[in-house]
């Protein structure tokens, strides 16, 4: 069992800085990361039917460009009394966070049932046609107003099971233990130090 070589750069197909950031803080210690400008500036579309299809186009296409293993991140939130809603169009809510959590909580109105879960699935291209998933879920609560400055896109009105306050209210030490990036991406450490080379 070898621990990958940190002098090999694996590629993050993703144009969302916030993701890099805590991409970084919670796995930089094992790999380093590259994010080449070039990949970033094309538009993937986001035509799949689900997180891990999504995923993998954004991977592939990346993978593609470089020929450098890649890792690539779908996200989204997922509200019960929305019917899963925005779910995979998280992205697409809105023009920006401000719209897309302003429309999120119009939607959902005073509804009682606030349940929700943030969810991840990322795709990781070490060869052309060869690829893991890794997903990771977080659940909580839809809060009745945005709190906090932490964090990105719906982090002000996610309330994670367990505790009172919002990811954005809670900071990144707590989000980046507990979110779900941090399950899916201690799932990608483990694979990266016992099957990868
Ligand atoms: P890339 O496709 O370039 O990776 P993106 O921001 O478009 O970046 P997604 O397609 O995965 O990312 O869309 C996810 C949406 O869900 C987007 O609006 C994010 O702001 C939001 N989101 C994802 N992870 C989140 C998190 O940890 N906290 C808050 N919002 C999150």
């Amino acid at each position: 069992m070898k621990k990958k070589d940190k002098s090999q750069h694996i590629i993050l197909a993703t144009r969302n800085k916030n993701k890099v950031v805590e991409i970084k803080k919670i796995i930089g210690d094992l790999v380093s990361f590259a994010t080449p400008d070039r990949s970033l500036q094309i538009d993937i579309p986001e035509c799949g039917r689900s997180l891990v299809e999504n995923s993998y186009a954004k991977a592939i296409f990346v993978y593609r460009l470089h020929g450098l293993p890649t890792l690539a991140d779908d996200s989204g939130l997922f509200v019960d009394a929305l019917e899963g809603e925005p779910g995979i169009y998280s992205a697409r809510y809105g023009r920006n966070d401000e719209e897309r959590i302003a429309r999120l909580l119009h939607n959902l109105g005073d509804a009682h049932d606030r349940r929700a879960a943030f969810r991840v699935a990322f795709v990781y291209c070490y060869e052309y046609g060869k690829y893991e998933v890794f997903e990771g879920e977080c659940t909580g609560e839809i809060g009745h107003e945005p709190k906090g400055v932490s964090g990105f896109g719906y982090d002000p009105i996610f309330i994670p099971r367990g505790y009172k306050k919002t990811f954005a209210q809670l900071g990144p030490a707590t989000k980046n233990r507990i979110s779900h990036r941090a399950r899916a991406l201690r799932k990608f450490r483990k694979y990266l130090l016992e099957v990868a080379r």
